[in-house]
Protein backbone atom coordinates (compact mmCIF):
# COMPACT_ATOMS: atom_id res chain seq x y z
CA UNK A 1 0.00 0.00 0.00
CA UNK A 2 1.51 3.64 -0.96
CA UNK A 3 2.15 5.52 2.01
CA UNK A 4 2.94 8.57 0.26
CA UNK A 5 5.12 9.35 3.02
CA UNK A 6 1.69 10.06 5.31
CA UNK A 7 2.05 9.11 8.98
CA UNK A 8 1.25 5.79 9.09
CA UNK A 9 -1.92 6.28 11.14
CA UNK A 10 -3.03 8.27 8.41
CA UNK A 11 -2.50 6.07 5.08
CA UNK A 12 -5.48 3.47 5.47
CA UNK A 13 -8.10 6.66 5.83
CA UNK A 14 -6.56 8.09 2.81
CA UNK A 15 -6.96 4.84 0.77
CA UNK A 16 -10.28 4.41 1.92
CA UNK A 17 -11.24 8.01 0.86
CA UNK A 18 -9.50 7.69 -2.84
CA UNK A 19 -11.24 4.57 -3.30
CA UNK A 20 -15.01 6.07 -2.16
CA UNK A 21 -14.70 9.22 -3.39
CA UNK A 22 -16.86 10.24 -6.34
CA UNK A 23 -17.48 13.88 -6.49
CA UNK A 24 -14.02 14.46 -6.57
CA UNK A 25 -12.46 18.52 -6.99
CA UNK A 26 -8.98 19.36 -7.96
CA UNK A 27 -7.82 22.40 -7.30
CA UNK A 28 -4.77 23.73 -8.89
CA UNK A 29 -2.08 26.42 -9.08
CA UNK A 30 0.72 27.10 -10.96
CA UNK A 31 2.56 24.07 -9.26
CA UNK A 32 0.92 21.95 -11.49
CA UNK A 33 2.28 23.26 -14.70
CA UNK A 34 6.13 23.76 -12.80
CA UNK A 35 7.03 20.21 -13.92
CA UNK A 36 5.79 21.49 -17.69
CA UNK A 37 8.69 23.87 -17.41
CA UNK A 38 6.31 27.01 -16.57
CA UNK A 39 7.53 29.24 -14.14
CA UNK A 40 5.35 29.70 -10.87
CA UNK A 41 4.65 33.10 -9.56
CA UNK A 42 6.79 32.28 -6.63
CA UNK A 43 9.95 31.45 -8.41
CA UNK A 44 12.33 33.99 -9.25
CA UNK A 45 11.21 36.34 -12.33
CA UNK A 46 13.86 36.32 -15.21
CA UNK A 47 15.23 38.87 -17.88
CA UNK A 48 13.31 41.77 -18.43
CA UNK A 49 11.15 40.77 -15.75
CA UNK A 50 13.10 40.12 -12.56
CA UNK A 51 12.79 43.49 -11.13
CA UNK A 52 9.02 43.35 -11.01
CA UNK A 53 6.62 41.32 -8.99
CA UNK A 54 4.18 39.82 -10.51
CA UNK A 55 1.26 41.41 -8.49
CA UNK A 56 2.66 44.96 -9.91
CA UNK A 57 2.73 43.64 -13.72
CA UNK A 58 -0.54 41.53 -13.54
CA UNK A 59 -3.19 44.74 -12.80
CA UNK A 60 -4.50 47.26 -14.80
CA UNK A 61 -2.53 49.99 -13.39
CA UNK A 62 0.47 48.06 -14.52
CA UNK A 63 -0.73 47.72 -17.53
CA UNK A 64 -2.02 51.02 -18.49
CA UNK A 65 1.53 52.44 -16.68
CA UNK A 66 3.98 50.42 -19.25
CA UNK A 67 1.81 48.87 -21.49
CA UNK A 68 4.66 47.24 -22.99
CA UNK A 69 6.43 45.60 -20.49
CA UNK A 70 3.03 43.98 -19.67
CA UNK A 71 2.18 42.44 -22.31
CA UNK A 72 5.24 41.45 -23.69
CA UNK A 73 5.34 39.57 -20.63
CA UNK A 74 2.34 37.72 -21.34
CA UNK A 75 3.51 37.43 -24.80
CA UNK A 76 6.44 35.52 -23.30
CA UNK A 77 4.61 33.17 -21.29
CA UNK A 78 2.28 32.69 -23.86
CA UNK A 79 4.86 31.45 -25.73
CA UNK A 80 6.44 29.03 -23.45
CA UNK A 81 2.84 27.39 -22.71
CA UNK A 82 2.34 26.98 -26.17
CA UNK A 83 5.72 25.25 -26.23
CA UNK A 84 5.32 23.47 -23.34
CA UNK A 85 3.98 19.66 -22.98
CA UNK A 86 1.24 18.53 -19.97
CA UNK A 87 3.08 16.44 -17.50
CA UNK A 88 2.52 13.66 -15.60
CA UNK A 89 0.28 14.84 -12.93
CA UNK A 90 -1.97 17.10 -15.93
CA UNK A 91 -2.72 13.16 -17.81
CA UNK A 92 -3.43 11.50 -14.15
CA UNK A 93 -6.19 13.67 -13.53
CA UNK A 94 -7.52 13.60 -16.98
CA UNK A 95 -7.45 10.20 -16.75
CA UNK A 96 -8.78 9.94 -13.25
CA UNK A 97 -12.24 11.86 -14.71
CA UNK A 98 -12.08 9.13 -17.62
CA UNK A 99 -13.68 6.58 -14.60
CA UNK A 100 -14.63 9.18 -11.61
CA UNK A 101 -16.99 12.64 -11.66
CA UNK A 102 -13.56 14.98 -10.88
CA UNK A 103 -14.13 18.42 -12.02
CA UNK A 104 -10.42 20.40 -12.39
CA UNK A 105 -11.10 24.43 -10.72
CA UNK A 106 -7.53 26.17 -11.88
CA UNK A 107 -5.99 29.46 -11.00
CA UNK A 108 -3.88 28.87 -13.64
CA UNK A 109 -4.56 30.73 -17.36
CA UNK A 110 -2.12 27.89 -19.37
CA UNK A 111 -4.35 25.00 -21.25
CA UNK A 112 -2.39 22.41 -20.10
CA UNK A 113 -5.47 20.70 -18.25
CA UNK A 114 -7.54 20.66 -21.40
CA UNK A 115 -4.29 19.13 -23.76
CA UNK A 116 -3.86 16.76 -21.32
CA UNK A 117 -7.38 15.53 -21.93
CA UNK A 118 -9.27 16.98 -18.89
CA UNK A 119 -12.72 18.27 -20.46
CA UNK A 120 -13.90 20.08 -17.08
CA UNK A 121 -11.93 22.79 -16.56
CA UNK A 122 -12.93 25.92 -14.36
CA UNK A 123 -10.45 28.85 -14.95
CA UNK A 124 -11.32 31.48 -12.43
CA UNK A 125 -8.41 33.25 -13.15
CA UNK A 126 -9.30 33.54 -17.27
CA UNK A 127 -7.16 32.46 -20.00
CA UNK A 128 -3.38 33.17 -21.58
CA UNK A 129 -4.89 32.50 -25.25
CA UNK A 130 -7.80 34.88 -24.51
CA UNK A 131 -7.41 38.60 -25.14
CA UNK A 132 -10.03 41.59 -25.34
CA UNK A 133 -9.68 45.44 -26.06
CA UNK A 134 -9.00 46.85 -22.56
CA UNK A 135 -11.62 49.97 -23.00
CA UNK A 136 -14.31 48.63 -24.81
CA UNK A 137 -13.98 44.51 -24.55
CA UNK A 138 -14.40 43.48 -27.95
CA UNK A 139 -12.56 40.07 -28.38
CA UNK A 140 -9.39 39.95 -30.06
CA UNK A 141 -7.96 36.97 -31.95
CA UNK A 142 -3.89 36.48 -30.84
CA UNK A 143 -1.73 35.15 -33.77
CA UNK A 144 0.33 32.38 -32.89
CA UNK A 145 2.91 33.53 -30.49
CA UNK A 146 5.69 35.46 -31.78
CA UNK A 147 8.16 35.17 -29.12
CA UNK A 148 11.07 32.98 -28.37
CA UNK A 149 10.09 30.68 -25.41
CA UNK A 150 13.34 29.43 -24.91
CA UNK A 151 14.39 33.18 -24.93
CA UNK A 152 13.45 35.66 -21.29
CA UNK A 153 11.39 37.51 -23.12
CA UNK A 154 10.98 42.06 -24.32
CA UNK A 155 8.95 44.65 -24.22
CA UNK A 156 5.68 44.54 -27.05
CA UNK A 157 3.91 47.17 -27.97
CA UNK A 158 -0.09 45.85 -27.32
CA UNK A 159 -2.04 45.47 -30.49
CA UNK A 160 -5.13 48.14 -31.07
CA UNK A 161 -8.74 47.06 -30.95
CA UNK A 162 -10.07 47.51 -34.97
CA UNK A 163 -13.34 48.72 -33.19
CA UNK A 164 -12.37 51.45 -30.65
CA UNK A 165 -8.61 51.75 -30.94
CA UNK A 166 -8.16 50.60 -27.18
CA UNK A 167 -5.32 48.75 -26.35
CA UNK A 168 -5.78 44.82 -26.32
CA UNK A 169 -5.01 43.07 -23.24
CA UNK A 170 -4.66 39.44 -21.92
CA UNK A 171 -7.40 37.76 -21.19
CA UNK A 172 -6.78 37.22 -17.58
CA UNK A 173 -7.90 38.20 -14.19
CA UNK A 174 -5.71 40.76 -13.02
CA UNK A 175 -5.84 42.04 -8.99
CA UNK A 176 -8.30 43.89 -7.52
CA UNK A 177 -10.20 43.08 -10.79
CA UNK A 178 -13.62 40.61 -10.12
CA UNK A 179 -13.09 37.08 -11.41
CA UNK A 180 -15.92 35.72 -13.41
CA UNK A 181 -19.17 35.31 -11.63
CA UNK A 182 -20.56 32.00 -13.34
CA UNK A 183 -17.17 30.43 -13.15
CA UNK A 184 -16.82 31.60 -9.09
CA UNK A 185 -20.41 30.76 -8.23
CA UNK A 186 -20.04 26.88 -10.65
CA UNK A 187 -16.94 26.56 -7.84
CA UNK A 188 -18.16 27.40 -4.86
CA UNK A 189 -21.26 25.19 -5.47
CA UNK A 190 -18.63 22.26 -6.34
CA UNK A 191 -16.55 22.37 -3.39
CA UNK A 192 -20.17 22.53 -1.10
CA UNK A 193 -20.51 19.43 -2.93
CA UNK A 194 -17.12 17.71 -3.33
CA UNK A 195 -16.54 14.12 -1.30
CA UNK A 196 -12.70 15.25 -1.74
CA UNK A 197 -10.76 18.26 -2.27
CA UNK A 198 -7.28 17.44 -4.11
CA UNK A 199 -5.14 20.89 -3.60
CA UNK A 200 -2.10 20.89 -5.88
CA UNK A 201 0.86 23.27 -5.95
CA UNK A 202 -0.91 26.34 -5.15
CA UNK A 203 0.43 28.52 -2.12
CA UNK A 204 -3.28 29.75 -1.04
CA UNK A 205 -2.37 33.11 -0.67
CA UNK A 206 -4.66 34.65 -3.47
CA UNK A 207 -8.47 35.55 -2.26
CA UNK A 208 -10.89 34.42 -3.07
CA UNK A 209 -9.86 31.21 -5.13
CA UNK A 210 -7.57 30.54 -2.13
CA UNK A 211 -10.90 30.57 0.00
CA UNK A 212 -12.15 27.50 -1.68
CA UNK A 213 -10.52 24.73 0.39
CA UNK A 214 -12.34 26.34 3.52
CA UNK A 215 -15.59 26.11 1.38
CA UNK A 216 -15.03 22.06 0.86
CA UNK A 217 -13.85 21.54 4.64
CA UNK A 218 -16.74 23.24 5.99
CA UNK A 219 -18.98 20.76 3.93
CA UNK A 220 -17.34 18.28 5.42
CA UNK A 221 -15.10 17.25 2.64
CA UNK A 222 -11.71 15.62 3.10
CA UNK A 223 -9.05 18.04 2.25
CA UNK A 224 -5.45 16.78 0.36
CA UNK A 225 -2.19 18.77 -0.84
CA UNK A 226 0.17 17.63 -2.57
CA UNK A 227 3.27 20.24 -2.58
CA UNK A 228 6.90 20.00 -2.48
CA UNK A 229 7.10 22.66 0.22
CA UNK A 230 4.18 23.41 2.84
CA UNK A 231 1.86 26.64 2.19
CA UNK A 232 -1.02 28.44 4.29
CA UNK A 233 -3.48 25.25 3.44
CA UNK A 234 -1.35 22.76 5.09
CA UNK A 235 -3.53 23.34 8.98
CA UNK A 236 -6.74 23.06 6.40
CA UNK A 237 -5.66 19.96 4.84
CA UNK A 238 -6.13 16.46 6.37
CA UNK A 239 -3.48 14.99 4.37
CA UNK A 240 -0.35 16.72 3.58
CA UNK A 241 1.67 15.34 1.09
CA UNK A 242 5.24 17.12 0.26
CA UNK A 243 6.11 15.90 -3.78
CA UNK A 244 5.27 17.35 -6.66
CA UNK A 245 2.19 16.79 -9.05
CA UNK A 246 4.38 14.70 -11.42
CA UNK A 247 5.45 12.16 -9.05
CA UNK A 248 2.71 12.23 -6.66
CA UNK A 249 -0.74 12.30 -8.99
CA UNK A 250 -0.10 9.18 -10.72
CA UNK A 251 0.69 7.32 -7.98
CA UNK A 252 -2.61 8.79 -6.14
CA UNK A 253 -4.74 8.06 -9.11
CA UNK A 254 -3.30 4.33 -9.22
CA UNK A 255 -4.43 3.88 -5.67
CA UNK A 256 -7.53 5.83 -5.62
CA UNK A 257 -8.81 3.01 -9.00
CA UNK A 258 -7.95 0.17 -6.61
CA UNK A 259 -11.48 0.85 -5.64
C1 LIG B 1 -10.70 40.07 -6.28
C2 LIG B 1 -3.99 35.48 -13.34
C3 LIG B 1 -12.55 41.47 -5.85
C4 LIG B 1 -3.06 36.50 -13.96
C5 LIG B 1 -3.79 35.78 -10.92
C6 LIG B 1 -8.82 38.89 0.69
C7 LIG B 1 -7.70 38.86 1.51
C8 LIG B 1 -6.48 39.37 1.05
C9 LIG B 1 -6.38 39.93 -0.25
C10 LIG B 1 -7.50 39.95 -1.04
C11 LIG B 1 -8.70 39.44 -0.59
N1 LIG B 1 -9.62 39.58 -1.59
C12 LIG B 1 -9.05 40.18 -2.63
C13 LIG B 1 -7.74 40.43 -2.35
C14 LIG B 1 -6.79 41.05 -3.25
C15 LIG B 1 -6.12 40.05 -4.16
C16 LIG B 1 -5.25 39.10 -3.38
O1 LIG B 1 -5.67 38.02 -3.01
N2 LIG B 1 -4.01 39.53 -3.15
C17 LIG B 1 -3.03 38.66 -2.51
C18 LIG B 1 -1.65 38.99 -3.07
C19 LIG B 1 -3.10 38.85 -1.01
N3 LIG B 1 -7.10 39.29 -4.93
C20 LIG B 1 -7.61 39.85 -6.06
O2 LIG B 1 -7.34 40.96 -6.43
C21 LIG B 1 -8.60 38.99 -6.84
N4 LIG B 1 -9.76 39.79 -7.18
O3 LIG B 1 -10.63 39.71 -5.14
O4 LIG B 1 -11.76 40.80 -6.80
C22 LIG B 1 -11.95 42.84 -5.81
C23 LIG B 1 -12.29 43.71 -6.84
C24 LIG B 1 -11.79 45.01 -6.79
C25 LIG B 1 -10.94 45.42 -5.73
C26 LIG B 1 -10.58 44.50 -4.73
C27 LIG B 1 -11.06 43.21 -4.76
C28 LIG B 1 -8.02 38.55 -8.18
C29 LIG B 1 -6.79 37.73 -7.99
C30 LIG B 1 -6.38 37.08 -9.34
C31 LIG B 1 -5.02 37.58 -9.78
N5 LIG B 1 -4.59 36.83 -10.96
N6 LIG B 1 -3.48 35.07 -12.02
C32 LIG B 1 -1.77 35.88 -14.38
O5 LIG B 1 -1.65 34.64 -14.43
O6 LIG B 1 -0.84 36.68 -14.70
S1 LIG B 1 -3.18 35.29 -9.43
C33 LIG B 1 -1.92 34.15 -9.61
O7 LIG B 1 -1.21 34.08 -8.41
C34 LIG B 1 -2.38 32.73 -9.80
O8 LIG B 1 -3.45 32.64 -10.67
C35 LIG B 1 -2.69 32.23 -8.41
O9 LIG B 1 -4.03 32.49 -8.08
C36 LIG B 1 -1.86 33.14 -7.55
C37 LIG B 1 -0.84 32.41 -6.71
O10 LIG B 1 -0.17 31.57 -7.53
P1 LIG B 1 -0.16 29.97 -7.28
O11 LIG B 1 -0.94 29.38 -8.38
O12 LIG B 1 -0.53 29.58 -5.90
O13 LIG B 1 1.34 29.74 -7.52
P2 LIG B 1 2.53 30.22 -6.60
O14 LIG B 1 3.64 30.51 -7.51
O15 LIG B 1 2.09 31.24 -5.60
O16 LIG B 1 2.85 28.90 -5.77
C38 LIG B 1 3.23 27.75 -6.49
C39 LIG B 1 3.13 26.60 -5.52
O17 LIG B 1 3.44 25.39 -6.22
C40 LIG B 1 4.13 26.71 -4.38
O18 LIG B 1 3.48 26.39 -3.16
C41 LIG B 1 5.18 25.64 -4.71
O19 LIG B 1 5.72 25.03 -3.54
C42 LIG B 1 4.36 24.65 -5.48
N7 LIG B 1 5.09 23.85 -6.45
C43 LIG B 1 6.23 24.17 -7.13
N8 LIG B 1 6.56 23.15 -7.97
C44 LIG B 1 5.61 22.19 -7.81
C45 LIG B 1 4.68 22.62 -6.85
N9 LIG B 1 3.62 21.89 -6.46
C46 LIG B 1 3.46 20.68 -7.04
N10 LIG B 1 4.31 20.18 -7.97
C47 LIG B 1 5.38 20.91 -8.37
N11 LIG B 1 6.24 20.41 -9.29
ZN1 LIG C 1 -12.19 48.48 -28.33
Amino acid sequence: MDTFDLHPDLVPAFHAILRKARRIVVFTGAGASAESGIPTFRDAQVGLWHRFRPQDLATPEGFLRDPALVYGWYEWRRAKVAAAEPNAGHRAIAAWAQTRDVTVITQNVDDLHERAGSSRVIHLHGSIFAARCFDCGAAYKLPPPSVDAAGTGEAMDPPRCAACNGLIRPGVVWFNENLPQREWAKAEELCRTADLLLCIGTSGLVYPAAGLPQVAAQAGAPIAQINPEATDLDALADFNIRGTAGKIMPRLVAAAMQG
